[in-house]
């Protein structure tokens, strides 16, 4: 295959996208140098003493990491001068980022996790940046409000992650299927790697922290159960596989299928991922790769987000495993 780049790929293979504009790639561009500076001080945080916490507790009440703030900072830097977006929401960060009057702005809205599973970055697990991108309602002007940013999921542009570990990938979709990109260091550029990435219809691995078991109703236990005894699409059981970082488990679940689960529990009756920029984006993704989201009763794009940083319970992947669980949720509302 050809060495394929973002932008060509973007230019050449989504043209009925509307977003091959030269504002949208303007934004990716400047995405993509986030995501390689990123890559670049993940990759040697043992040498530059950035692993560990900063001390600060983040709006989510988690403890950030010094390379969560490096990452956020340099997500926010670079987005406030793409050109491109008049607002922007970060997990680090408690309010809404308005661009202001001295930086170039455009229409576009972005949500990210600057660096989702940052934690696990201590013991060498793959950790990666989640990003979500809306446009600003047709005919809104002046100062951007938080209505145009608490939008349901299927509202979203653009979405995707990038994936730092044995090797750097960005996953993306404008809406035209899904399509993986692997960079490659000695270029610079993100290449074609993963192109129409699909998830399987039927899966063979489930993932979620069985250690919540006894937080869980009884609608989550079941679904969970569920995967004990059901038929994988090999034909024998389930297998089981946790890494405790979401895009770690998600990417798996986007090339060998399966489902991902993270119900409500005990004292958290929305579960503990975030809706705009987890949930949405990932959900995105999936049913752009022909598989389904859902938070056991509802289609996660549809859900109408009441503040930046609500959460939902999720179960994502083959679109049969979603169904299976869609089935008990529904047993158990009866
Ligand atoms: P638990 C990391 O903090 C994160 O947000 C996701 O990356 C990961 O999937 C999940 O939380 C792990 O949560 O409760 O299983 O440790």
């Amino acid at each position: 295959m050809a060495d394929i780049t973002v932008t060509e790929h973007l230019l050449l293979h989504e043209k009925r996208s509307p977003h091959a504009t030269g504002r949208f790639t303007g934004l990716l561009y400047d995405l993509i140098v986030s995501g390689k500076s990123i890559a670049r001080r993940i990759n040697k945080a043992g040498l530059l003493d950035i692993l560990g916490g900063t001390g600060v507790v983040n709006v989510q009440g988690e403890a950030v990491q010094k390379i969560d703030d490096i990452a956020n900072r340099l997500l926010i830097y670079r987005m406030e001068r793409c050109g491109a977006i008049c607002a922007m929401s970060s997990e680090e960060n408690p309010d809404l980022i308005r661009v202001g009057p001295e930086f170039p702005r455009g229409d576009y809205i972005i949500i990210f996790d600057p660096l989702d599973g940052s934690s696990n970055m201590d013991v060498d697990v793959n950790i990666g940046t989640i990003f979500s991108i809306y446009r600003r309602p047709a005919g809104r002007t002046g100062e951007v409000t938080l209505d145009e940013v608490l939008r349901p999921g299927m509202e979203q542009v653009a979405a995707g992650y990038f994936m730092y570990g044995p090797s750097t990938m960005l996953v993306l979709t404008t809406g035209a299927g899904v399509h993986g990109f692997t960079l490659d260091p000695g270029v610079g550029e993100f290449l074609l790697s993963h192109p129409d990435m699909r998830i399987p219809e039927h899966g063979w691995i489930y993932s979620c922290n069985e250690g919540y078991r006894e937080k869980w109703g009884p609608a989550a236990r079941e679904a969970v159960e569920y995967f004990h005894k059901a038929p994988s699409c090999k034909g024998g059981a389930y297998s089981s596989r946790y890494v405790g970082s979401l895009v770690a488990d998600f990417h798996r679940t986007m090339i060998y299928g399966g489902i991902y689960m993270y119900p409500e529990y005990d004292g958290r009756p929305n579960g503990k991922l975030r809706m705009m920029c987890e949930a949405n984006p990932l959900a995105m993704l999936a049913e752009q790769a022909g598989g389904a989201a859902t938070d056991g009763r509802v289609r996660i794009l549809e859900k109408q987000p009441t503040e930046l940083h609500a959460r939902t319970p999720l179960f994502i992947g083959s679109k049969k495993d979603v169904e299976a669980v869609n089935a008990i949720y529904a047993r158990h509302a009866k």
